[in-house]
């Protein structure tokens, strides 16, 4: 086990259905602290930079126009196995083949929606692109590590 930091996203799906806090509770419940939190509408060129990755792939206008579709809320994430413990609740991409139980199961669309998955949360998928993904969203003094 080690203590890690990752960054989930709250898409705009899932904060449009008001699904954000019934998410952040099992956010919570599965161990992880919120360390960082705010509430933003995202650009198409922050977009581009936070999904770099994925700018060749044939679904990356669909999946521009729907991040940029509404607010979301970004949170950086801290507890034992942060990165794999998170995406273990997220469940898989695609939301109907994702667990019983899992955030994607239970508050995501199951079908695609203008040929995009639209399901509900994104989670860093390494240490290494938490840490960016963090910077990207948060300056060092918005990181509020806990003292109790
Ligand atoms: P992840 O969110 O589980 O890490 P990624 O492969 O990083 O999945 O894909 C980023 C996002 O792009 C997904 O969460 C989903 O919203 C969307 N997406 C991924 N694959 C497809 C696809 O084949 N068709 C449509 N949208 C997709
Ligand atoms: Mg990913």
């Amino acid at each position: 086990m080690a203590l890690e930091r990752t960054l989930t996203i709250i898409k705009p799906d899932a904060v449009a259905s008001d699904f954000t806090g019934k998410i952040l509770a099992m956010i919570e419940d599965a161990g992880l602290h919120i360390i960082a939190a705010k509430m933003l509408h995202l650009s198409s060129q922050k977009t581009d930079e936070l999904y770099a990755e994925h700018k060749e792939r044939s679904f990356y206008p669909a999946l521009k126009e729907f991040m940029v579709s509404g607010p979301v809320m970004v949170l950086a994430l801290e507890g034992e196995d942060a990165v794999t413990t998170l995406r273990n609740i997220m469940g898989a991409t695609v939301p109907k083949e994702a667990e019983v139980g899992t955030i994607r199961n239970l508050y995501a669309e199951h079908e695609f929606v203008g040929g995009v998955l639209e399901n509900a949360i994104h989670g860093s998928d390494s240490v290494e692109s938490a840490k960016k993904e963090i910077d990207f969203f948060f300056k060092a003094d918005e990181i509020c590590p806990r003292t109790r």
